[in-house]
């Protein structure tokens, strides 16, 4: 069930890899030029010279000179990408504790932060009381679009005044949450460029009035990274763990692009702990991330080998 919603999700990805490695394969035994070409597919498929190499070498060792299908190398490249992976599958947890956890969504603009803060909250809402802070304040249209998410679900939101600081925003949220008891404060922050160094440093401030709001609350900071981006998402991630610090990211639209494979060289250099993934637009299509599934649904195989 969930490895063919990775499957749909990602055919986008495995059919670009899957399809040029089809056209290296011939029917003789396979030899050192079509190990390179296929080294090549998938440093072009944005899974990074290092991960590549690893993977090459793989299939050096497993299928150098021999009669081999496509679909044994692609079970081969899927399970060492699912060892690279693996270490890496985090979940959240929101076991009860003594106050409100807080979760900051951060990134660049329109990477699919509130889109997912919408999914997400309904998906924790059943066993938790959710209330989202609105720190967008600056784009009348971004309230709006939170808004309508959180009516959808029936969540509380906190929004602050047109152009409030979006830091005493956060603030307030937290200290609304812990009066009322809320379990979880999902902080939406508005998209901003990882050289902007005044609105990085808004980002670390609104981290520190929530941890101030609330001494004791357990802070999450989730970079919500746009899968359609490539290797930028690299990039990304060092911008902004630079500043705030990430504790776990979430990867969207993954469903509309060919370039899935950054994932994997962006776990792979900083064994990042990545929660969920965007597999489409609606409500449910957030899941969370299941290394062996993303490893498959890469490939678009079956788990039967
Ligand atoms: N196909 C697809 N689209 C997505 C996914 N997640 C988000 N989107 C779309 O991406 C666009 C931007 O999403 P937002 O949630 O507004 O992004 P944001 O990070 O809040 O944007 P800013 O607040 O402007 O920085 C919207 O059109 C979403 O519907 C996904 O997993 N798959
Ligand atoms: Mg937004």
């Amino acid at each position: 069930m969930l490895l063919s919603k990775f499957r749909k999700g990602i055919s986008k990805s495995s059919k670009y890899i899957s399809k040029n490695i089809a056209s290296v394969i011939s029917r003789n035994a396979l030899d050192v030029n079509q190990i390179q070409e296929i080294e090549d597919i998938l440093i072009s498929a944005d899974l990074g010279v290092q991960v590549s190499k690893q993977l090459i070498n793989e299939i050096k060792k497993k299928h150098l000179n021999q009669d081999v299908s496509l679909e044994s190398i692609q079970y081969t490249l899927a399970n060492e990408i699912e060892k690279i992976l693996t270490p890496c599958q985090a979940k959240i947890d929101i076991s009860k504790t003594n106050g409100p956890q807080v979760f900051l969504f951060i990134g660049v603009n329109g990477s699919g932060k509130t889109t997912t803060i919408g999914k997400l909250s309904k998906k924790l809402s059943e066993q938790n009381k959710i209330i989202v802070a609105a720190c967008d304040t600056f784009r009348a249209a971004a309230v709006s679009q939170v808004k309508e998410w959180t009516q959808k679900s029936g969540i509380n939101l906190y929004e602050g005044k047109e152009n409030q600081d979006p830091a005493s925003v956060a603030f307030e949220a937290c200290i609304k949450a812990k009066n009322e008891n809320f379990d979880l404060i999902f902080i939406d922050t508005a998209g901003r460029l990882g050289n902007n160094k005044n609105l990085m440093e808004q980002l670390l401030k609104i981290k520190k009035s929530s941890q101030k709001a609330i001494t004791d609350a357990i802070t999450k900071t989730f970079l919500v990274l746009d899968g359609s981006s490539g290797n930028n998402i690299i990039n990304q991630f060092e911008n902004f763990n630079n500043i705030t610090g990430v504790d776990g990211i979430i990867i969207t639209k993954l469903d509309g692009t060919a370039k899935g494979g950054a994932l994997v060289y962006l776990i792979s250099k900083y064994k990042v702990p990545i929660f969920f993934v965007g597999l489409g637009e609606k409500i449910d299509d957030l899941h969370e991330f299941k290394a062996k599934e993303f490893s498959l649904s890469l490939f678009n195989l079956f788990d039967e080998h």
